[in-house]
């Protein structure tokens, strides 16, 4: 069960060749259940599991090639280890065979747009992540544009939390993402990152996915694999402002970054 009664850090377990970061080493079941079995000693408390790549110009893959991927590795996990294991999907096909295999929560970047996919994740009552995005994966870096972004990615999220809500998914199952990178400008990205109290206090608990992304790549000009310290600098701010669950790479550095802005902003005058 998915326990938020402080933040939290979901690792992220992807089984695609082609994703961005760590391109193909978890590549089969093996190797992707010690991969989650090491997050999890970590500190994890999710783990989430990918078979499409979404970053920006990824190719999209087929239903066959994303069910081969995800299944298999969450019906190990949920064997193995005793986590709650997130499937990072958009489609209701995969929800439903995740959900059977084990799976405790629907992490999907399209906020259940495609078809079928509200329905899908109604039928599993699991909860629902549901993140912004502007456009398609494959051209959302275009040229995005906004009037007021931060109202904007609001105002998306919380209608489809509503629409969600309204077609039977329990309210207090839902999950919202800003959706960092995904057809925003770097302002865009900062000022969201800047106000991510206000989408806090909104009800719905905020996870956030900024780990090694192109936000701090520009900011600190670093490759992919150096951008941990920017990735802890943007966990500690989240936590500070509210966001309940962090999504990462590298789980036990941010785990100590959550827990040690946790500790600061939950202190309490002793009597
Ligand atoms: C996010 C995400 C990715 C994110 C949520 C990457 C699957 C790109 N980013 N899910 N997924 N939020 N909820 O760089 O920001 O990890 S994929």
């Amino acid at each position: 069960m998915l326990d938020l009664a402080r933040p939290c850090v979901m690792g992220i377990l992807n089984v695609t060749p082609d994703s961005f970061s760590d391109a193909g080493q978890h590549g089969d079941v093996t190797s992707a259940l010690s991969a989650a079995e090491r997050m999890v000693q970590e500190g994890a408390a999710i783990i989430d599991v990918g078979g499409e790549s979404t970053r920006p110009g990824a190719i999209p893959v087929s239903l066959d090639q994303e069910l081969d991927r995800v299944i298999p590795v969450v019906e190990s996990i949920s064997q193995n280890i005793d986590i709650v294991i997130s499937v990072d999907t958009s489609r209701p096909e995969v929800m439903r065979e995740a959900h059977a295999a084990g799976a405790g929560l629907i992490n999907d970047v399209r906020a259940l747009a495609l078809e079928g996919a509200v329905q899908a994740a109604v039928k599993t009552q699991l909860p629902v992540c549901l993140m912004h995005m502007k456009g398609k994966p494959k051209t959302m870096q275009k040229a995005p544009m906004y009037g007021d972004v931060v109202d904007e990615v609001t105002r998306f999220l919380l209608d489809r939390a509503l629409f969600c809500i309204q077609a039977g998914i329990n309210e207090n199952q839902l999950l919202i993402d800003p959706g960092i990178g995904f057809g925003k400008s770097l302002d865009d990205n900062l000022l969201l990152l800047k106000n991510l109290e206000k989408m806090a206090g909104h009800g719905f608990p905020v996870l956030l996915g900024a780990s090694r992304k192109s936000v701090i790549g520009t900011v600190l000009n670093q490759s992919v694999d150096k951008r941990l310290y920017g990735s802890l600098s943007i966990a500690g701010i989240a936590v500070w402002a509210g966001v309940k669950i962090i999504r990462a790479h590298d789980v036990g550095a941010t785990v100590d970054t959550v827990n040690m802005a946790y500790a600061i902003s939950s202190a309490q005058q002793g009597d």
